[in-house]
């Protein structure tokens, strides 16, 4: 075959491939991609073009350290008004722009710059991202490339070689010359006590599997803030509950015993942290546990970064600081929210090793959105899920695919979405009827370090969006000493598990019906009346207490106050046939509190997580609640979420955007070994219609089954029902049956 007839059969087949999809299927498709990530193309010619650039002086990032590098790049999300006009009024389709992080190591003043180049396939400019801040980001702010840490691995053990003999006594494992019995290091964060540093604790571990929760008893604190690593130096030392100042002060001391040593029981073959099974099976064959399958096909369409469930349409993203965003999303082509997205997952721990005490953990500074390792079909998500590759640009010189990294299917919930038994109450009823509850989810992972995050949006047929994360993996440990147990439990012999605030802040940016949005609050409040039908009694009853919120400060609900039950965001401009203003409802299911005192040091990093909600006007310059720089510099962070709400803008009929911290305490205990499991490890928040419909949409359900006796002696029924009646093996293979009746024997 020729090259032009292989060319014309190519275009064929992807007419046919187009054909079997509707045509607004496909024009979602295409209006979804002003949301899509950066191609693998994309990413390359930006590249490219910046290598290309001589006075930016560009030098692979994965070879040197402490040069002129790019670090990350991303898609830079076009501006709301233009994608609206572009969505909804056949506007132009906003131009594609990569947001790309360089590294200026190689200058007398490092700096980490932003840059916009476009446009995109072909770029040919590229500008300074320009921020009211007004201030570089600092240096000592950018987050760890692999390269540091290769030097630190290396510097690591130049600088302990005289402790190499002492590390060997207290474990039996070593850093300097060691073939299997190796140590390692976790390092944490923040790396210092202020701003511009870049000292980091290092908690000296076994390097077996499941190193994590295997501390040895040593904490170094190296100060790496040169671009030399020569002036690396170690600052202090922690061995067994005790602080040196130096190597040369610890081995002096250790050998004249003057200091409490330790020795290690050998729990290297112990397999406490790993997954292997042990004890006994408790179920006594092999079978496999149920599984979710769809018997006719799926339901649901994924086209590109656009999906289509029931009634539902919305577009998706990954960002590499954060992770899944997701846009536009409609309900029978009515928008819902504009985008509803993760911004940042901390940590913040307790101690009382130094490690264990400094351990605040600021998860988009480890780029929470980059680890998205591959999802095991059948136990990360079902095997029949649909399986997207996603590509990152972070700390690398090409593009990275990671596969099977998202995924999207329709599970069963088991629990009936509706449903109702009429009795006649003398053995009969009039009818049965029920709607099976299936629900769409979109679900992603992070496995930061040690930790393991699921994020999952859901999509209900009744017009609930829930938002969810449940937490996994190993627990960040500390070496047990006996005052440990005031911050935790031990759970192995050398091992203290430490207590810990998970919060995660998402960004709600809900369109209800158009843009135009107010927010107000409902509670209850008590009446005293006089009884109308008894006038000598009271009638003592709860009556509705409507507050409509009118500033971003008087929506701004700190942890601690008191929440209204009902967070309402409603269109004063719409209304539903009853003539209720079409609303959501924000529903928390979350056991958050805030993790420090106001403007205590670091906390000035974390500024939305002093509450549960607040609310603001939407702004261009208010894209995130955080940034992959606070990590690093909590202290003087370049996105301060205070200052959002600061002006006190008027939040009535405008449009706004609910910022929601959920989250939960964790103090680790004996179950936690060998993993943190995610029954009961599970927060986030519901999005409900509330007056949004005039009735519940999910009567459009085909799940939907209905029995009716047709005869007094209840030996006949009709089934309705709008799915076909058998549907082979995958669930049963005999049809569906009912009878209803009840008696005793
Ligand atoms: C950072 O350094 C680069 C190279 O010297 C310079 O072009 C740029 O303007 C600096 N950025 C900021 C924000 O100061
Ligand atoms: C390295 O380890 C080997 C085997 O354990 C030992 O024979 C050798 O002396 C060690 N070398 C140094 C420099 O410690
Ligand atoms: C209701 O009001 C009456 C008359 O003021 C009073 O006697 C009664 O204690 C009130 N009841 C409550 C529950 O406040
Ligand atoms: C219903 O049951 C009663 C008593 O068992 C019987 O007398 C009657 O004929 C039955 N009716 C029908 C329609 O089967
Ligand atoms: C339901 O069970 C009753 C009692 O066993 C029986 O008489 C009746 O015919 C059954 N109806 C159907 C529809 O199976
Ligand atoms: C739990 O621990 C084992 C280590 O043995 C590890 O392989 C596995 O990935 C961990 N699982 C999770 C979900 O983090
Ligand atoms: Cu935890």
């Amino acid at each position: 075959m020729d090259l032009k007839a292989l060319l014309q059969l190519l275009i064929l087949m992807s007419v046919v491939r187009v054909a079997h999809f509707s045509k607004s299927s496909s024009k979602g498709r295409y209006m979804a991609s002003v949301f899509s990530d950066l191609t693998s193309e994309e990413m390359t010619s930006v590249r490219t073009f910046l290598m290309d650039q001589e006075q930016l002086n560009l030098v692979p990032i994965r070879s040197h350290f402490g040069k002129n590098a790019i670090f990350m790049m991303e898609l830079n999300l076009p501006k709301k008004r233009s994608v609206l006009n572009f969505l909804d009024n056949n506007g132009p389709k906003p131009q594609r722009e990569a947001k790309v992080v360089i590294f200026f190591g190689d200058r007398a003043q490092p700096n980490v710059t932003e840059y916009i180049v476009g446009p995109l396939p072909h770029p040919y400019y590229y500008r300074p991202v320009t921020s009211k801040r007004n201030k570089p980001i600092r240096f000592e702010s950018r987050p760890m490339t692999y390269m540091e840490y290769e030097k630190i691995q290396k510097h690591l053990m130049e600088f302990t070689k005289e402790l190499n003999h002492i590390l060997l006594e207290t474990s039996g494992f070593s850093f300097y010359n060691c073939s299997s019995r190796c140590l390692s290091f976790t390092d944490i964060a923040p790396r210092g006590l202020n701003s511009g540093e870049r000292r980091s604790w290092l908690i000296l571990q076994k390097y077996v599997e499941g190193f994590f929760l295997h501390p040895i008893g040593v904490e170094i604190l190296l100060n790496h803030r040169s671009l030399n690593p020569k002036e690396w130096m170690i600052e202090k030392i922690w061995y067994n509950g005790q602080y040196f100042d130096s190597v040369k002060e610890l081995v002096h001391k250790y050998e004249k015993n003057e200091l409490s040593k330790i020795q290690l029981s050998d729990d290297s073959q112990d397999p406490y942290s790993t997954f292997m099974p042990r004890g006994e099976f408790k179920i006594k064959t092999d079978i496999h546990g149920p599984k979710i399958c769809e018997p006719q096909g799926k339901r649901y369409r994924v086209l590109g970064n656009y999906v289509e469930y029931t009634g539902w349409s919305f577009a998706y993203r990954v960002r590499p600081s954060a992770g899944l965003q997701i846009f536009d999303i409609q309900y029978n082509n009515e928008r819902i929210a504009y985008e509803v997205s993760i911004q940042e997952a901390i940590a913040f721990y307790s101690g009382s090793t130094p490690a264990g005490m400094q351990t605040k953990y600021i998860d988009s500074g480890w780029g929470m959105g980059t680890v998205h390792y591959e999802l095991a079909k059948g136990i990360d998500c079902p095997e029949e899920a649909t399986y997207q590759d996603l590509y990152n640009y972070y700390d690398t010189d090409k593009p990275l695919r990671y596969k099977n990294a998202l995924c999207i299917f329709e599970q069963p919930t088991g629990v009936p979405l509706r449903r109702h038994f009429d009795s006649t109450y003398n053995g009969g009823y009039s009818f049965y009827a029920g709607v099976e509850n299936q629900v769409l989810v979109v679900r992603t992972t992070s496995t930061v370090y040690n930790y393991d995050y699921i994020w999952d949006f859901l999509f209900y047929q009744n017009g609930v969006i829930e938002v969810k994360v449940s937490a996994t993996g190993y627990i960040h440990a500390t070496f047990f000493t006996p005052d440990g147990l005031q911050f935790g439990n031990r759970v192995q012999s050398d091992v203290l598990g430490n207590l810990h605030t998970h919060l995660i802040n998402y960004k709600v940016d809900l369109d209800i019906a158009g843009t135009e949005n107010s927010f107000e609050t409902i509670d209850l409040k008590y009446e005293n009346i006089t009884n109308p039908w008894s006038p000598d009694h009271f009638i003592v009853q709860s009556r509705m207490d409507r507050v409509p919120i009118s500033s971003e400060r008087q929506a701004a609900f700190r942890f601690g106050s008191h929440v209204p039950r009902y967070l309402m965001f409603v269109n004063p401009n719409k209304k539903n046939k009853w003539g209720h203003q079409k609303s959501y409802r924000i529903q928390y299911n979350s056991h958050a509190h805030s993790v420090l005192p106001r403007m205590w040091a670091e906390e000035k990093g974390i500024s939305w997580s002093r509450y549960s909600l607040a609310v603001t006007r939407h702004r261009e310059s208010e894209q995130s609640s955080s940034s992959i720089f606070i990590q690093c510099d909590p202290w003087d962070p370049n996105v301060y979420f205070e200052n959002f709400i600061r002006n006190n803008q008027d939040i009535v009929n405008k449009d706004l955007v609910a910022w929601v911290t959920v989250g939960f305490l964790h103090i680790p205990h004996a179950e936690d070994i060998p993993n943190t499991s995610t029954p009961g490890n599970a927060v986030g928040f519901l999005l409900r219609p509330f007056n949004f419909f005039d009735e519940d949409p999910s009567v459009a359900s085909r799940d939907t089954v209905i029995v009716r006796p047709t005869d007094k002696n209840f030996t006949k029924v009709n089934i309705q029902r709008w799915t076909p009646e058998v549907i082979g093996q995958c669930v049963s293979n005999k049809p569906f049956s009912y009878n209803g009746t009840y008696f005793s024997d």
